[in-house]
C-alpha cells in the first residue's frame, strides 16, 4: 500500500495515460490486471480526430508515437469515467489537455460529475502545437494553469512533464507553485523514424513521441532532478518493463511508477512488478517504498 497525494494505491503501479485507457472497461481490465491505479488518455474540450496514419511505429528501442491527442470531448467521455469508477476498486485519474487555463478548467468541471480521484495535466504532447508541445516549455503557463485548475476542482492535481526542455526542474517548480499536489515525469521524447527505401518520415505527422526502453535513463535522470529540486511527490514514468526498472525509477525519487509501452508486452506486467518490488523491499528489510524512494541522493 502506498498513499500518495492523499490517496491510497494497493501497489505503486500505475497505468500511464495514453495506452488502454480510452474506454471504461479497458481501464476495468488494467485494474483487474494488477494495477494501483489508471490514469484516462488525455481528454479536451472538443472531439479530435488526431494525426493522419501511420500514428505508431515499434522500434528496436520502444515506440514513436504522433497520435495526436484523439479523444471523444470531455462531454462524450465523462461516462467512461464513470464506469471505470463503478467497475475499478482503485484510484482512476483522469488526464486532461486544454490549449489554455479556461480549456483546462472546462474540461475539468466537464469531468468532475464522474468523481476521478484526481486530474493529471497533460502539458507535454510532444507534437500537439497549441497544446502539449508549446505549453510544457513555458513555466508561466504551466504555473497559471496549474493553479486555474487546482481553484476550480477539489480532487488533487498531478502535472505530466515533458523532458523535452533544457531545464525540467523550473517548469516543476512552476507546476509546485501553482498548487500542484505531484509532478509526472516524463512525456515521451521528440523523435523521428525514416522508410530508407521510400526515403518519408514514416510517421504520418513526420515526427512524434519517443517511449519504452530507450527513454528510460531520460527519465530517470528527469525523476532524479525533479526530486532534489521540489518539495511535492514525483510520480516516474519512461522505459519502466520490469520492477528492476521501477525500484531504479523509486531510487531516483519516484514515489509511485507508471508503465505505458510495457502494457504492449501483456498485461501482467502491473502484477509482475509490484510483487517484484515487494520481494525486494522485504530481502533488503525495508518497510516500504517510502525507504527506497530518492536513496540514490543519499548515496556519497
Ligand atoms: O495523443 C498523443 O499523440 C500523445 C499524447 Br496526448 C501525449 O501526451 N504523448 C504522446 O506521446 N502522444
Amino acid at each position: 500500500m502506498v498513499k500518495i497525494t492523499g490517496i491510497e494505491f494497493r501497489n505503486p503501479t500505475i497505468l500511464a495515460s495514453g495506452i488502454m485507457g480510452t474506454t471504461g472497461a479497458s481501464l476495468v481490465r488494467m485494474t483487474n490486471s494488477g494495477a494501483g491505479a489508471v490514469v484516462t488518455k488525455s481528454i479536451g474540450p472538443e472531439p479530435k480526430i488526431g494525426h493522419p496514419n501511420p500514428s505508431m511505429v515499434k522500434l528496436d528501442c520502444g515506440f514513436l508515437n504522433a497520435m495526436g491527442l484523439p479523444n471523444p470531448s470531455y462531454a462524450d467521455f465523462v461516462n467512461e469515467i464513470k464506469i471505470a469508477k463503478e467497475g475499478a476498486d482503485v484510484p482512476v485519474i483522469a488526464s486532461i489537455f486544454g490549449g489554455n487555463a479556461e480549456e483546462f478548467v472546462r474540461v475539468a468541471e466537464g469531468l468532475a460529475d464522474a468523481k476521478p480521484d484526481a486530474f493529471e495535466l497533460n502539458v507535454s504532447c510532444p507534437h500537439a502545437e497549441g497544446y502539449g508541445a508549446t505549453i510544457g516549455t513555458d513555466s508561466c503557463m504551466v504555473e497559471a494553469i496549474t493553479a486555474a485548475v487546482c481553484d476550480a476542482v477539489d480532487v488533487p492535481v498531478w502535472v505530466k512533464l515533458t523532458p523535452n526542455v533544457t531545464d525540467i526542474k523550473s517548469i516543476g517548480k512552476a507546476a509546485e507553485n501553482g498548487g500542484a499536489a505531484a509532478v509526472v515525469a516524463i512525456n515521451t521524447l521528440r523523435g523521428m523514424a525514416i522508410d530508407i527505401n521510400s526515403g518519408y518520415p514514416i510517421l504520418g505527422n513526420r515526427f512524434g513521441g519517443l517511449s519504452g526502453s530507450a527513454v528510460k535513463p531520460v527519465a530517470i535522470k528527469c525523476v532524479y532532478d525533479l526530486y532534489e529540486a521540489l518539495d511535492i511527490p514525483v510520480i516516474g514514468v519512461g522505459g519502466v518493463s520490469s520492477w528492476e526498472d521501477a525500484v531504479e525509477m523509486i531510487m531516483a525519487g519516484a514515489s509511485a511508477v507508471q508503465i505505458g509501452s510495457a502494457v504492449h508486452e501483456g498485461v501482467e506486467v502491473f502484477a509482475d512488478i509490484a510483487t517484484g518490488i515487494e520481494q525486494f523491499l522485504q530481502n533488503n528489510g525495508y518497510a516500504g517504498v517510502e525507504d527506497i524512494t530518492g536513496l540514490a541522493h543519499e548515496v556519497i
